[in-house]
């Protein structure tokens, strides 16, 4: 089929008019194998947006949301409700350089794979050319990708996930200089065929994620949610971006940012890295609850990190949208996120009522009477099922958080003081110490653990180390990245942030986790801020520093000595017994693993045998 004569629908953009020749051969390339219906490019107006939402409520993927302006309920297939990381794939010339911890595929065999499947793959939809930035339009920091997809419901969500629209086309100019992004749900559609609510390809075999770090590619096929088909998340920001970080000499890291200020008005950023699931979204957000202290949000999934030239770490959160988690989202536990979705929203897989109102687990109000699963069923509150789906999400615009920090869109990013790791670990992992020296910060990232959630397919609940939280998102071998660290640290070395580890998910010998979260979460960013301008003391132990007794505020808190005591303990033999699967865990990386993590690794096993 001759391009040229592709219908445009309801765009203002004409694709033959495009001044990017690169942008112009691919859209004709693309659809010469793709055979959508219909091409439309993306100006990213409300307009724009507002008429593919209504189209959706026509066809019956989206459904008004009754109390929330401009904001709409969708239901996935209940085979695409999480990212597919088995079906995620880095695609480089030598397996080597994908590393021990992706799986890789030969780029030449994938591709071919990939074009049988795009092949006809658009047929009776329409190809939307979604052109993105990731970090503010125009900033030295950001980066331009283009998002080619025959979902609708991916444009909008890239609306709010992304800054979006004909303005990137217009800093972009004639550049071929951005990450192609190619997506598919996977489901043509016959002539006269009726579309169902979320086509997908079902069969999740047949889904691909799939990455190519050497060409700063992306094509993903058969799957319309999240990390999977927003493609300038995780295999955007995080997987191609990482590579490229490599390469130039920064950081693209699975980091919520924040920034505290103490109640004399100083004020800190920090960083942080949790494995999907985790908390980032509560913590980016969190409300604190010791008097005078404040916490703003700059970002609560993405850091894009670079030292400037004064040495000082500068972070900026790519994404202009948060993609959280809806259970256990509520008034109490994260106030901030639930009065940043009070419009403008899009929430899939949580439960819907006849009113037209969204509920979730953990929401805080009474399950509306007559409400549909996200399945689509009539919830039944006895029946042992949930409304809404472990991972089900709110995608809302950053912009309409109240706690979003002033510098959010800051071009110059902010000053990190502080990172923090941590995973989700109710044994032997203390509430929080800080690490020895950058390297011993950089062992301790490289060591993260916890236990697996539901953000990904696969069983729940199992122990997996989950380095710097990137496993599922490295774009290259795990073991050259923790390189890249420690080389970014001796370039560096002037004025490095401190680096801590911590824990909210410690249990006691009942199951019963032993620390409150959420707010009270603010105690020990307090102490963590302390260590950075020097005022608070740690105390050593084998594993790095923790706070003294009566150290840490625990002014108002309904905890005992005894249970503090608890949750900062460093139990040596267990500890032993961690270093010993923290070696085994190495071996994977053979040669790619920096000799300076064996010498941590040695140095831990001698202050533990003291
Ligand atoms: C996310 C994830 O969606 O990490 O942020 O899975
Ligand atoms: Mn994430």
């Amino acid at each position: 089929m001759p391009n040229s004569t592709l219908k445009e629908r309801h765009s203002t953009i004409d694709h033959n008019s495009l001044q990017n020749t690169h942008l112009r051969e691919i859209i004709d390339s693309f659809a010469k194998l793709t055979k959508p219906k219909n091409i439309h490019i993306c100006d990213g107006s409300q307009k724009e947006y507002n008429q593919l939402a209504q189209e959706m409520v026509a066809s019956g993927t989206f459904r008004p949301v009754s109390d929330r302006p401009n904001s709409y309920y969708c239901q996935s297939d209940p085979s695409d409700v999480a990212r597919a990381e088995d079906r995620t794939f880095i695609c480089t010339t030598n397996q080597d350089d994908a590393g021990p911890t992706n799986n890789w595929a030969d780029p030449n065999k994938m591709m071919a794979e990939l074009k049988g499947k795009f092949d006809g793959c658009m047929t009776g939809r329409t190809l939307y050319i979604i052109p993105f930035s990731m970090g503010p339009v125009g900033s030295p920091l950001s980066e331009i990708g283009i998002q080619f997809s025959d979902s609708p419901y991916v444009v909008c969500s890239m609306k709010i996930m992304t800054r979006m629209g004909t303005d990137v086309l217009d800093v972009l100019g004639t550049s071929n200089n951005f990450v192609k992004c190619y997506h598919s749900v996977g489901a043509p559609l016959a002539d006269g065929e009726k579309d169902v609510p979320w086509p997908c390809e079902p069969n999740v075999d047949n889904k691909y994620i799939t990455h190519f770090p050497e060409t700063n590619e992306i094509w993903s096929y058969g799957s319309g949610y999240g990390g999977n088909a927003l493609l300038g998340k995780k295999c955007f920001a995080l997987r191609i971006a990482s590579a490229i970080a490599k390469r130039d000499g920064w950081l693209a890291e699975h980091m919520l940012i924040l920034g505290i200020t103490n109640p004399q008005g100083v004020k800190k950023y920090i960083a942080a890295a949790f494995p999907s699931a985790c908390g980032k979204t509560n913590l980016a957000m969190l409300t604190p609850t010791i008097p005078g202290w404040k916490v703003e949000t700059v970002g609560d999934d993405i850091a894009w990190m670079r030292f400037n030239d004064k040495g000082e770490l500068r972070a900026i959160n790519p994404e202009a949208g948060f993609f959280g988690v809806a259970p256990g989202t509520s008034y109490n536990s994260n106030p901030n996120a639930m009065n940043s979705i009070k419009e403008n929203v899009i929430f899939t897989n949580v439960g819907y009522s006849d009113e037209g109102k969204i509920w979730w687990e953990g929401m805080g109000e009474e399950a509306p009477k007559n409400m549909i699963d996200w399945q689509n069923n009539t919830y039944d509150p006895n029946s042992g099922k949930v409304a809404a789906h472990a991972n089900s999400r709110f995608a809302t615009p950053a912009s309409q958080c109240p706690s979003i920090d002033e510098n959010w869109e800051s071009p110059d990013g902010v000053h990190i003081s502080a990172i923090l790791f941590g995973g989700r670990r109710g044994d032997i992992v203390p509430l929080v110490h800080e690490a020895l020296s950058w390297n011993h910060g950089v062992f301790m990232g490289s060591a993260v653990s916890s236990e697996k959630t539901a953000a990904a397919l696969g069983k729940l609940g199992e122990v997996r180390r989950d380095p710097f939280a990137m496993l599922p998102f490295c774009g290259y071998n795990m073991g050259d990245y923790f390189k890249h660290w420690i080389e970014l640290g001796k370039k560096h070395n002037t004025n490095l942030p401190k680096v801590f580890y911590v824990n909210w998910f410690r249990r006691d010998e009942n199951g019963k986790f032993m620390w409150p979260g959420f707010g009270d979460n603010s105690r020990v960013l307090e102490w963590v801020f302390n260590r950075v301008d020097g005022s608070a003391k740690g105390e050593a132990t084998p594993i790095g520093l923790v706070p003294p007794k009566g150290e840490l505020n625990t002014a108002g808190l309904d905890i005992s000595d005894e249970q503090m005591e608890k949750l900062l303990d460093v139990d040596k033999a267990l500890w032993l017994q961690e270093a010993d699967a923290i070696e085994e865990y190495y071996k994977q990386f053979g040669a790619h693993l920096p000799s300076e993590l064996n010498q941590e690794l040695q140095l831990l096993r001698d202050r533990l045998r003291k």
